[in-house]
């Protein structure tokens, strides 16, 4: 089926954003004077569990003590405003390849897409990073964070862009960098292309369409052109 539009992930797809997550992290549980600090070890293993909120009350889990819900939310409120303030700071870029889709979707007069589970300011937090644009002005439709009930690997972020885009499955391209968006797009029926990511390059990525290194690839030039035709 010819395609019409491509829906792509946020962290790990669009940009190597989850140092600056991880640091935003470790900052506000600072901030608080909470005794929890994320290495990157520790951190590969929690971002198996997506969302902020969910990441923070599965390490309460693994450690038997912790904040609150409550105070878990209040936390990731800080978390996102340090987020926006270390990505305002500059230092992480489009990972190759990526704005030259954009140009091309949009010159092929393809639709774009979001789906994501991160919230919604670290989006325009990027976007305004990489495009100098909120990301409303990138991006047709933008699912994200808590506008769904259950975040990947459940299909919900992606059935929801879909929603919004107001075509089937067959006829759009998701993109993803994680197990966990591999099968959320997946099971929402979507065709995917993996670009594997700092924190994601040893997942098992079967099921997908194409794995790549990054987009500037040939092997996704040539499959690309062949989904365009
Ligand atoms: C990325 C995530 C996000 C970010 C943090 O997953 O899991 O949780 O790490 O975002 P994906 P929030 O790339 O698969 O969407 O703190 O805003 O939840
Ligand atoms: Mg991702």
């Amino acid at each position: 089926m010819t395609l019409r539009a491509l829906i792509l992930d946020v962290d790990g797809t669009l940009a190597e954003t989850e140092e600056a997550h991880r640091r935003a992290f470790n900052d506000s549980f600072a901030e608080a004077g909470l005794d929890w600090h994320w290495t990157v070890s520790d951190y590969t293993q929690l971002l198996k569990t997506t969302g902020g909120k969910e990441r923070m009350a599965a390490h309460r889990a693994a450690v038997g003590h912790g904040p609150s819900d409550a105070e878990i939310a209040a936390l990731h409120r800080r978390k996102t405003a340090r987020y926006g303030e270390i990505l305002a700071q500059g230092g992480v870029a489009l990972r190759p390849g990526v704005a030259d889709l954009i140009r091309t979707a949009r010159a092929r007069g393809l639709t774009l897409a979001i789906a994501t589970t991160t919230n919604r300011p670290n989006v325009d937090a990027l976007a305004m990073a990489c495009w100098n644009q909120p990301a409303a002005q990138v991006f047709d439709v933008i699912a994200a964070g808590d506008e769904v009930a259950a975040k990947k690997p459940a299909p919900d972020v992606f059935l929801l862009a879909l929603q919004g885009l107001a075509i089937p499955p067959d006829q759009a391209l998701a993109f993803e960098d994680s197990r966990n968006g591999l099968h959320s797009a997946r099971a929402a029926g979507l065709r995917v292309v993996v670009t594997p990511s700092l924190y994601t390059q040893s997942e098992d990525f079967s099921g997908a369409d194409l794995i790549v290194p990054d987009l500037t690839d040939a092997s996704f030039a040539a499959r690309f052109a062949q989904w365009l035709a």
